[in-house]
């Protein structure tokens, strides 16, 4: 623990170092230009964070501290006789910014699998819910009970000095890491398994023990939960889990606080959630029909009257992205090698044959291209978890990886209390009746 712990440090001083010296240089040079259409409209593309683990470009996709996806599948360890990265080993290259070798990746499997008990008060909150509380619901409820044995708040309400913010920020991040795959595996259990829970095996990754614990052995499962854990785990800074994890997190409420509000995002359809609406979409579509597997013209027919009832194709578009996301690529290639007959996954290719020219044919959609939820619930559903209303649980696992860390460098940098400006359209009117020069403060 001490040596991650360590490196992250000499890392984020000598980073803090080069910061300091850029915005003594670089402080007052512009980074673009604010029009009104963004400020009224979700303020797409204004750079206003700084995130170090992963950048998203929009033709190419996500590049985790520079690797793409296929150059991670390429790069990180992988299990033994395993195809797919560990996530423990994108952890420590978003965490430290260096690829890990594999006595670093073992080292944090270690230290989660030290850290990864998880307090009876916390299964006792998920038991005071009502079964058929959705998932997320229990999740963000377990994570919130987990906020007890918080280090960052009460090292702060026993008056901590700034300059020690990132360890307790680190340390919590850590048990936190740790604990999530079992909490996540109970909620799974306690709703669809008859309360019948399955003990951690402490022999096993981060991923391969959370597979264990929701009773899938296959171990193709175990692989698909390993790439599934990394291509979700971080999409840059500006997306609503990331950000607002960030944004809490600035205000100083501890890192299970931060990462609860995170969540609670994440649990929105246009973020998240979207992947457990492309499996009940389907189903939906499917049982309409009366066919498992309906045609390409049947989907064409479903798509257009979705778009009618004015409601989204879900999976499809995206707020930065212009092209197919290669985290769907990745899973798609996935789908090739280990069921290429399956009737769901087909079904999901025949989609991605027939949406774009819909999507574009409607000629306001920017980006008519599947994202990274327009594939995962077919893969799970392939190896029997057809429970779809927990898929965005198994995001919010992975997500931690990325935001966790990006807040244990927000901590180390020191960064500020996340605070724009906002106007009001009157004030509005009166700048463009040139009555108002500039707000500000
Ligand atoms: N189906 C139908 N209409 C869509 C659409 C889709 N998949 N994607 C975008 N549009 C519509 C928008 O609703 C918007 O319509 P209005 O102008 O009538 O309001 C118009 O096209 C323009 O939208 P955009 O600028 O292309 O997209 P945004 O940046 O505003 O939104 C996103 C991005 C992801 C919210 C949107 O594409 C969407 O709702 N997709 C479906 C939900 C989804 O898959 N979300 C998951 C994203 C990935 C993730 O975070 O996990």
């Amino acid at each position: 623990m001490e040596v991650l712990k360590e490196r992250f440090k000499a890392k984020a001083d000598s980073v803090g170092v080069e910061i300091k010296q850029i915005l003594k240089e670089h402080g007052s040079k512009k980074i673009g230009e604010v029009v009104l259409s963004q400020v009224y409209q979700g303020m797409r593309g204004m750079t206003g964070l700084v995130t170090e683990t992963s950048l998203l470009d929009s033709m190419e996709g996500i590049r985790f501290r520079g690797y793409s996806i296929p150059e991670l599948q390429q790069k990180l360890p992988k299990a033994k006789g395993g195809d797919e990265p560990l996530p423990e080993g994108l952890f420590y290259l978003m965490l430290i910014g260096e690829l890990p070798s594999e006595e670093d990746v073992h080292l944090v499997t270690s230290v989660l699998q030290r850290r990864s008990h998880v307090p009876n008060h916390v299964f006792a909150t998920i038991e005071s819910l009502p079964v058929s509380a959705h998932p997320m619901t229990q999740f963000v409820v377990a994570i919130m009970a987990l906020q007890t044995e918080s280090q960052f708040a009460r090292k702060y309400a026993a008056g901590m000095n700034k300059k020690d913010y990132w360890d307790a920020c680190f340390e919590d991040t850590m048990d936190l890491i740790a604990r999530l795959p079992r909490i996540a595996a109970y909620i799974y259990r306690r709703k669809y398994k008859n309360a019948e829970h399955i003990q951690p095996n402490g022999l096993l990754d981060w991923a391969g023990n959370f597979a264990h614990m929701m009773g899938y052995e296959d171990e193709r499962f175990h692989e698909l939960m390993r790439l599934y854990m990394t291509i979700h785990a971080d999409h840059e800074g500006g997306n609503v889990s990331a950000h607002t994890t960030h944004l809490v997190g600035s205000a100083l409420s501890d890192p299970f606080l931060s990462f609860a509000a995170g969540m609670n995002g994440l649990a929105g359809p246009l973020h998240g959630l979207a992947n457990q609406e492309v499996v009940k979409w389907i189903y939906e579509m499917r049982e309409e029909l009366g066919v498992e597997q309906p045609s390409k013209e049947q989907i064409d027919a479903y798509v257009r009257k979705t778009i009618t009832e004015g409601k989204v194709v879900p999976g499809y578009g995206h707020a930065v992205l212009r092209k197919t996301d290669p985290r769907f690529t990745a899973q798609m290639e996935f789908g090739k090698k280990h069921m290429s007959d399956d009737p769901l996954v087909n079904t999901v290719w025949n989609i991605y044959e027939v949406v774009p020219p819909i999507l574009q044919s409607l000629g306001k959609i920017k980006n008519p291209w599947p994202n990274v939820d327009a594939h995962s619930g077919s893969l799970l559903v392939h190896f029997g978890m057809t429970e779809y209303d927990f898929y965005t649980v198994l995001f919010g696992v992975s997500r931690s990886l990325g935001v966790m860390a990006s807040l244990c460098w927000d901590r180390a940098l020191g960064y500020a209390l996340e605070r724009p400006k906002s106007v009001t359209t009157e004030s509005v009117k009166l700048w463009l009746e040139g009555k108002h020069e500039i707000w500000g403060e």
